[in-house]
């Protein structure tokens, strides 16, 4: 193997141990380090939970003295500043790295280019970019927060192939099968946040939770997946305090906007949060929501709710993906359809691109984002 194709290899090894994180390193990147030296790797480690040691420390450990001349691969660019742990740079100097590959610079305004600098002061090689778009896929939401922008949101819809999600009386379990159910398991489960409606709740009673000991995640159990933020919109506070998405494991958070002192008394014996934000229009104002949940550490985050609300996000562009599974069924003209948008003249439509199509089971998952 020549020396390129080498570092290549160690790499997407580095970026496929990141990809352990996936569910747990929130609100941290997801990241990934392997120490190779004389054409071999030599120790490896990923970062699992916020409070836990770096992938880079993690690596260091299992090297020991073997890690002295040895070249460190990174999917992030290794940490110069102490938050709930150390700065990696420092521990990679001390342990006699010579050389750092990683695939990007932190967007964290705390290290953003410091860790590399201080390599670099200390005589060791760094060469940055390599896998760099794979590497950012890993983290769109943590790089958006980052760089103090809103996180990264997902729009998730399930529908017929004629683009209806309910029967006209709000009919709508089961359209899709269970390999596509078990996907949306796997986008809650890497989500800070799950964004849902009163509407949906009073419909469908969701439980907006991550059941990993009923859906296949990936090598992760029960005991280790994070519980998403589960977000209600709900102006009047009109959630029952009995129904799951309040009730079970995990935080809740009521959105009202207007007061109803007794009901969000009732609401906060029952365990959620109650927090009051401006309406804009018919709705909440969904960019004050964005903000707060970018101040509550949120990176990525999923809106699984009606045509109304997910219409709102996509009128008012608040969306990165607009992920749809698509069920081989029709649901007919009195069916509701996916997204409330009142459109009349066709220069208004909104155009989208196609990112990704696969078929799940029986269904297809269509992921669109806006066209830029
Ligand atoms: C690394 N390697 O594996 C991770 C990094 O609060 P702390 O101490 O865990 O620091 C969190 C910050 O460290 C996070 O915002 C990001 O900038 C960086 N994460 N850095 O060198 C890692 N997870
Ligand atoms: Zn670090």
């Amino acid at each position: 193997m020549s020396d390129s194709a080498f570092d290549q290899h160690c790499m997407i090894r580095a970026l496929q141990l990141a990809r352990q994180g996936l569910y747990t390193t929130d609100p941290n990147p997801r990241v990934g380090c392997v120490l190779a030296k004389g054409g071999q790797i030599v120790a490896e480690g990923f970062h699992a939970r916020a409070g836990e040691p770096h992938a880079e420390r993690h690596a260091l450990a299992a090297a020991g003295a073997g890690a002295r001349g040895a070249t460190a691969y990174v999917t992030l660019e290794p940490c110069s500043h102490t938050g709930r742990t150390g700065p990696c740079a420092d521990a990679l100097i001390e342990a006699g790295v010579i050389r750092v590959v990683a695939a990007m610079e932190d967007p964290n305004p705390q290290v953003a280019g410091n860790g590399f600098s201080k390599l670099r002061a200390a005589g060791i090689q760094v060469d940055v970019g390599l896998q760099e778009s794979e590497a950012r896929a890993l983290n769109p939401g943590f790089i958006r927060r980052m760089r103090g922008e809103r996180p990264w949101v997902r729009i998730k819809v399930a529908a017929s192939v004629d683009g209806r999600t309910a029967m006209a009386s709000g009919e709508s379990q089961w359209i899709t099968g269970p390999e596509a159910r078990e996907d949306v398991q796997r986008l809650r489960a890497r989500s800070s946040a799950v964004i849902t409606g009163i509407g949906t709740v009073l419909a469908d009673r969701p439980s907006c939770t991550v059941r990993a000991d009923q859906w296949r995640l990936g090598e992760y159990g029960s005991d280790q997946v994070r519980q998403p933020l589960r977000v209600i919109l709900d102006r009047r506070l009109r959630t029952p305090v009995d129904v799951p998405v309040v009730t079970a494991a995990g935080p809740c958070l009521v959105v009202g906007g207007e007061a109803h002192p007794e009901r969000q008394r009732a609401l906060e014996a029952a365990g959620a949060e109650v927090m009051h934000l401006p309406s804009s229009g018919s709705g909440v104002d969904l960019k004050a929501l964005l903000a707060d949940l970018s101040r509550r550490e949120c990176n990525e985050i999923l809106v699984e709710c009606g045509a109304t609300l997910a219409g709102a996000f996509v009128r008012e562009a608040l969306f990165d993906e607009l992920i749809v599974y698509m069920a081989p069924a029709l649901l007919g003209t009195d069916a509701r359809g996916l997204l409330s948008l009142p459109l009349v003249r066709m220069a208004e439509k909104v155009s989208l691109r196609w990112a990704d199509v696969r078929q799940l089971g029986n269904d297809l998952r269509l992921t669109l984002v806006p066209e830029s």
